[in-house]
């Protein structure tokens, strides 16, 4: 079974001005979505971000893959890694520091999936089979609550409208818990007042008694405002979500906080691994298959996660659904996620490159989909229009801190802030 062709196909699809440590979400998101053929006819589907750095090398990557094998991941991995030459990073820093390694996975990421997705629709078997078995029927994901205007300035209100305060974050919360039954909560902070978001998490768990609940500043407090969070917080938080910068002083905050600390920040790639264990730094690793390399490689994580005591869930950025299929069929075969995954997908609203049925949310659970492969669909009209989109909407990467000095000119993507 050996690659035919490869079609790179960048998307933009419409985004809320959701509010994080970076700045705010611009009005579109970008992804790119990558399908595989074989010699034989079968076709694979992958998707990874969208940045114009980051594109150029998924395209050039693609024409030095055409006629290789979609068993030979070894081979595939190191003519990825001899393309991608430099660090590519984001200019967010919302998923931590960039490496030489981290790039070449990110890469190589959407690839690895749709070899994948070819290889179960050639045995009839869905990818989480392939994965060493499904152990869960669904998915639980959670509901990740965003500070938020109301619209994008100068457009009209959104649906969602305005969270800008504890009460808006509540009734964010409900509406997301009534649409899609999720059963667990995860707040982006890092906007307001350290305070203030003590408050919003204060709030909400009056609101929702037994939702476990989360929170993720994304490393914009110093240690000690860490710790007065932490204490503040104790008994109320499955998991404070790195609330500084850093394998050091992660590990200063994890010794003396009441909770355990996640992170997608400090560990992104396996080099940091042994000096964040070493030192303690975490409690919960947030992976994310596509900085880590892929669903085989996040599979491998996840088996040393568990030999050091470190428990897993699962990271997310503004995605489609050919992630979201991928990141449920990894998160069924993992035993040792142990926590909701997180997603972005009701921000997306319905908007998709992949054609309606195959996914839904059951009681905030996504069923792991049954047919071979990822078991997801391109919708190509869908696909046609939001590349059009993507070739109109002015925007080639993300990048909420200039958006954001936009309306606020004294805005600065610093850290720690507080
Ligand atoms: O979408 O604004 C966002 C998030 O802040 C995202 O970019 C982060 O990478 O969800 C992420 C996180 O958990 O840090
Ligand atoms: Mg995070």
């Amino acid at each position: 079974m050996n690659i035919r062709e490869i079609t790179v196909t960048p998307v933009a699809f419409r985004d809320p001005p959701l509010l994080n440590a970076a700045g705010v979400h611009e009005p579109w998101a970008l992804r790119t979505i990558v399908e595989v053929v074989t010699d034989e006819g079968l076709s694979g589907l992958g998707e990874t971000y969208g940045d114009l750095a980051h594109l150029e090398k998924v395209r050039t990557a693609a024409k030095a893959l055409i006629g290789l094998d979609v068993h030979a991941q070894n081979e595939i991995y190191s003519r990825v890694a001899a393309l991608v030459g430099d660090v590519v990073s984001d200019l967010h820093g919302l998923t931590g520091a960039a490496t030489k390694e981290k790039s070449v996975d990110r890469v190589y990421s959407p690839f690895e999936v749709a070899c994948l997705d070819i290889r179960g629709k050639a045995l009839g078997r869905p990818v989480s089979d392939l994965l060493g078995g499904a152990v869960r029927e669904a998915v639980p994901y959670s509901a990740y609550l965003f500070y938020k205007w109301a619209g994008h300035p100068g457009e009209a209100d959104d649906r969602f409208g305005a969270a800008l305060d504890p009460e808006g974050i509540v009734a964010q919360a409900r509406l997301l818990i009534e649409e899609y039954g999720f059963r667990s909560i995860k707040l982006k902070g890092g906007v307001f007042e350290p305070s203030q978001e003590v408050d919003a998490i204060l709030a909400l768990r009056e609101a929702f008694p037994s939702h476990p609940l989360r929170l993720d500043p994304n490393a914009v407090w110093s240690v000690e405002t860490s710790l007065e969070v932490a204490r503040a917080l104790e008994g109320t938080l499955e998991y404070l979500e790195d609330p500084t910068a850093g394998i050091e002083d992660m590990a200063a905050v994890a010794a003396r906080a009441p909770m355990p600390l996640a992170t997608n920040m400090c560990v992104v790639t396996f080099e940091h691994l042994p000096p964040a264990i070493r030192q303690g730094a975490i409690g919960v690793l947030l992976s994310d298959h596509h900085y880590w390399g892929g669903l085989e490689r996040s599979v491998q994580l996840a088996r040393l996660c568990e030999t050091f005591g470190i428990s897993l869930s699962m990271h997310s950025n503004s995605h489609l659904g050919i992630s979201l299929a991928a990141m449920t069929h990894l998160a069924a075969a993992v035993p040792n996620v142990a926590t909701a995954c997180d997603t972005h997908t009701p921000w997306q609203d319905g908007q998709d490159v992949v054609a309606p049925g195959a996914l839904r949310f059951v009681d905030g659970a996504v069923p792991v989909p049954k047919g071979p492969g990822l078991g997801v669909e391109l919708d190509r009209d869908a696909l046609a229009v939001m590349h059009e989109q993507y070739l109109t909407c002015g925007f080639t990467a993300r990048d909420d801190t200039s958006y954001m000095r936009r309306f606020n000119p004294s805005f600065t993507n610093t850290r720690p802030r507080w």
